[in-house]
C-alpha cells in the first residue's frame, strides 16, 4: 500500500470546446503536478465536478489520470454516488483501472440514518476492497462524521482514514487521537496549517492545482518544525485563495490554470463562467503570488 500522506491535489475536470472530456489537459495537469512535487492525486470529487458528470466520463477522467501518472504517485478516486450500487460501479472501475485507494461523500439529498450510511460505506468497502477514505464534508453533504461513528466504521480494515472538509478541529483531533492509525487529510485549504496542527497527516485540495509550490512549503516547514514560515506561505496563499472563495474556487482555478496555458474549458451549467473583470483581478493576484514565492 502506497504512503497516504502530504499534499494531494483534487483535480479539476477539463471540457473540450464541444463540452466533452479533456483528457490531454488533465494528463498535462497530472505531470505537470508531478514536476512541482505534489504527492497524489483525488479524481472526480466536489473539484472535479463529481454530480455534474456521468458514470461513463468519471471512468474516462480516471483513466486519463491513472495513465499519466503511471503509478507515480497516490491515486484516489472519489466514487460518491447517491445509490449504492452506483458508487460500487465506480469503485469496482477505479480498482481494475490502478487508482491506490476510493473516496466517497456519504449518500446525500434523501435524509439518510446515520444505520444507513454506516451501511452504504461498508458495502462499498466489503465489495470493492480497496483502502477507502470517508469524505466529511458536513456543509454539502448535511452529514457530519463523529468520532462515535468512525469508531463504527473501523471495524472494517479497508477504512484507510478521512477526507476532513470541516472547521472543526476539536473533531479532526478526537478522531486522530483515537485512530492514530487512520490518515486525516485537511479538506479546507485555507485552514491547512491549523489542519496540521490538530493531527491531519496531509491535505487533499483544490487550490493545490495552480498553488502548489506555496502548498508544498507550508507542508514541508510545518513538518521541520518550521513555523514561521509555514505561516507565511499559509498567508501567501490564502490572498489567492479569498480571491479564489469570492468569484466561485472551481471556475477560479480553471481560469488561472489557462494563464498558466492549460485550458480547462469552463465549469458545467449551472455553474456560471467568470466575467473579464473577476479574471482580470484574478491575474493581478496570481502575479503578485508568483512574485512572492
Ligand atoms: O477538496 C476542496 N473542497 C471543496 C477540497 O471543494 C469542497 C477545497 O480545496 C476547497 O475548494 C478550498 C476552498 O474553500 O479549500
Amino acid at each position: 500500500m502506497k504512503n497516504f500522506s502530504g499534499i494531494c491535489a483534487a483535480l479539476p475536470t477539463p471540457y473540450d470546446a464541444e463540452g466533452r472530456i479533456h483528457c490531454q489537459a488533465i494528463k498535462r495537469q497530472v505531470r505537470r503536478l508531478i514536476d512541482q512535487g505534489i504527492d497524489g492525486f483525488y479524481v472526480c470529487g466536489s473539484t472535479g465536478e463529481a454530480f455534474l458528470l456521468s458514470q461513463d466520463e468519471r471512468k474516462a477522467v480516471l483513466e486519463a489520470v491513472c495513465e499519466a501518472n503511471n503509478g507515480k504517485k497516490f491515486v484516489i478516486a472519489h466514487i460518491g454516488q447517491i445509490a449504492t450500487e452506483h458508487a460500487l460501479d465506480l469503485g469496482l472501475h477505479a480498482k481494475a483501472a490502478g487508482a491506490d485507494a476510493v473516496s466517497s461523500i456519504s449518500p446525500f439529498y434523501y435524509k439518510f440514518s446515520n444505520a444507513e450510511i454506516l451501511q452504504y460505506y461498508r458495502d462499498l468497502m466489503e465489495g470493492i476492497q480497496l483502502p477507502l477514505f470517508i469524505y466529511n464534508y458536513p456543509a454539502a453533504s448535511g452529514f457530519s462524521l463523529t468520532p462515535e461513528i468512525l469508531d463504527q466504521l473501523c471495524a472494517c480494515p479497508y477504512t484507510a482514514g478521512v477526507k476532513f472538509t470541516s472547521p472543526d478541529f476539536f473533531q479532526l483531533e478526537r478522531m486522530k487521537r483515537a485512530h492514530p492509525e487512520l490518515c486525516i487529510w485537511n479538506g479546507y485549504d485555507e485552514m491547512l496549517l491549523s489542519g496540521l496542527s490538530a493531527g491531519a497527516d496531509g491535505g487533499i485540495g483544490s487550490t493545490y492545482n495552480v498553488l502548489c509550490p506555496a502548498i508544498r512549503r507550508i507542508y514541508d516547514a510545518f513538518r521541520a518544525g518550521d513555523m514561521e514560515t509555514a505561516q507565511k506561505y499559509q498567508h501567501i496563499a490564502n490572498d489567492m485563495i479569498a480571491l479564489f472563495c469570492r468569484f466561485g474556487v472551481i471556475a477560479s482555478i480553471k481560469a488561472v490554470l489557462e494563464m498558466e496555458g492549460i485550458d480547462f474549458g469552463d465549469c458545467r451549467r449551472p455553474f456560471g463562467a467568470l466575467g473579464e473583470e473577476e479574471k482580470a483581478q484574478l491575474r493581478q493576484g496570481y502575479d503578485r503570488y508568483i512574485g512572492l514565492l
